[in-house]
């Protein structure tokens, strides 16, 4: 297995009628982001990795791949107490590691993490293109004169004091038709996760929300308060047809979305749709 630089990983969870086993679907593009900047970057989802391996421990391999980095995604609530679990025993076995959160999840809690939580030393709040980009950046630069002040979005630790930098960055469609969300070998074992997921892939043309429904965490509001996203964005038919493509050629032609951008307006998926049948 070739080196790798930065870890990003999904833990599962099953809280009564929960179950957390999809992965966000934010993280594929991120690590495609981290690759093509030159950082190896694999996605492990602990979940197929036990069911592969019954003895799978994901401290181990950690300690094993000497792994510096590791970015877990705590983007469902239910993941909360499990991934913790996972990232104290990383921190037992690999005391160097440095570990970053992100997600839905992490960033609305981010300072009870960093207060209560010593074993996390980042989250990164609302989008994460560009500050994890930075902060990988800043991490792996080769002195110990870092500078953290100025990546948005991160709440990281000064000596004992939790510092919040603005939440400043929010993620553009131009930012969106730049990225490639479909290079699915980036998961490890990916023809296995997506057999689990029953063979479907999850993919948003798009991020936010019009609407206010009263329960939803991700609601046109509750985008403000947790990412300052202040509207829906998406991309643009090309770049879909082409993340469609990609997942396509890694034998992925089964997929789901869940975004509704423009009530009343149904032009963008019939476009989309009629592209597609082309
Ligand atoms: C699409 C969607 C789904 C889809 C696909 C989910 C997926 N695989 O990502 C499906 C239908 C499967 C789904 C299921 C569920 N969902 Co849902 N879903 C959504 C929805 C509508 C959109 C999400 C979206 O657009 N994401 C955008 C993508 C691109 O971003 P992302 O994946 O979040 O990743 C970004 C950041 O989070 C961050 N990030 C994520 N991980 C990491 C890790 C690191 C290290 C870093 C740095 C950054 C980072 O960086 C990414 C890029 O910026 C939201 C509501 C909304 N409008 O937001 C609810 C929402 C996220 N879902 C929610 C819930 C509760 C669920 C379920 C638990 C429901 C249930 N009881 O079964 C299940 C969980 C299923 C599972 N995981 O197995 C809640 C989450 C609330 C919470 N905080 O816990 C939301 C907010 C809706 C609500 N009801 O409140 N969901
Ligand atoms: S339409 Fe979906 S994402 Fe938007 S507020 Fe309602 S439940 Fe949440």
């Amino acid at each position: 297995m070739a080196a790798i630089d930065f870890l990003l990983v999904h833990v599962s969870a099953e809280q009564q009628n929960n179950r957390v086993f999809t992965m966000a679907m934010g993280l594929l593009p991120l690590a495609n982001m981290l690759n093509q900047t030159g950082i190896q970057c694999q996605i492990i989802h602990t979940e197929v990795e036990k069911r592969l391996d019954p003895n799978f421990d994901l401290s181990v391999f950690v300690k094993k791949h000497n792994i510096r980095y590791v970015g877990f995604s705590l983007h469902w609530h239910f993941q909360l107490f499990y991934t913790l679990e996972e990232i104290k025993k990383v921190k037992e076995s690999s005391p160097d590691t440095i570990v970053i959160l992100g997600g839905l999840t992490a960033g609305y809690f981010s300072r009870d993490i960093l207060e209560n939580f010593t074993d996390v030393d980042f989250v990164i709040r609302g989008d994460a293109e560009t500050p994890l980009a930075q902060l990988v950046g800043e991490l792996l630069a080769d002195n110990n004169q870092h500078r953290l002040d100025h990546i948005a979005n991160l709440s990281w630790k000064d000596a004992e004091k939790i510092i919040e930098n603005e939440l400043s960055y929010v993620a553009t469609s131009d930012d969106l038709n730049r990225q490639n969300s479909g290079n699915a070998p980036l998961v490890a074992h990916y023809k296995k996760y997506y057999l689990y997921c029953g063979g479907t892939f999850y993919y948003n043309i798009g991020r936010g929300c019009p609407v206010n429904c009263s329960f939803c965490g991700g609601s046109r509001l509750s985008q403000v308060i947790l990412n300052q996203r202040k509207g829906v964005i998406c991309k643009n038919v090309g770049t879909v047809i082409e993340d469609l493509k990609r997942f396509r050629e890694h034998g992925l032609d089964h997929w789901y979305t869940c975004f509704h951008p423009f009530p009343g307006k149904d032009s963008f998926y019939v476009e989309l749709f009629e592209e597609i049948s082309n």
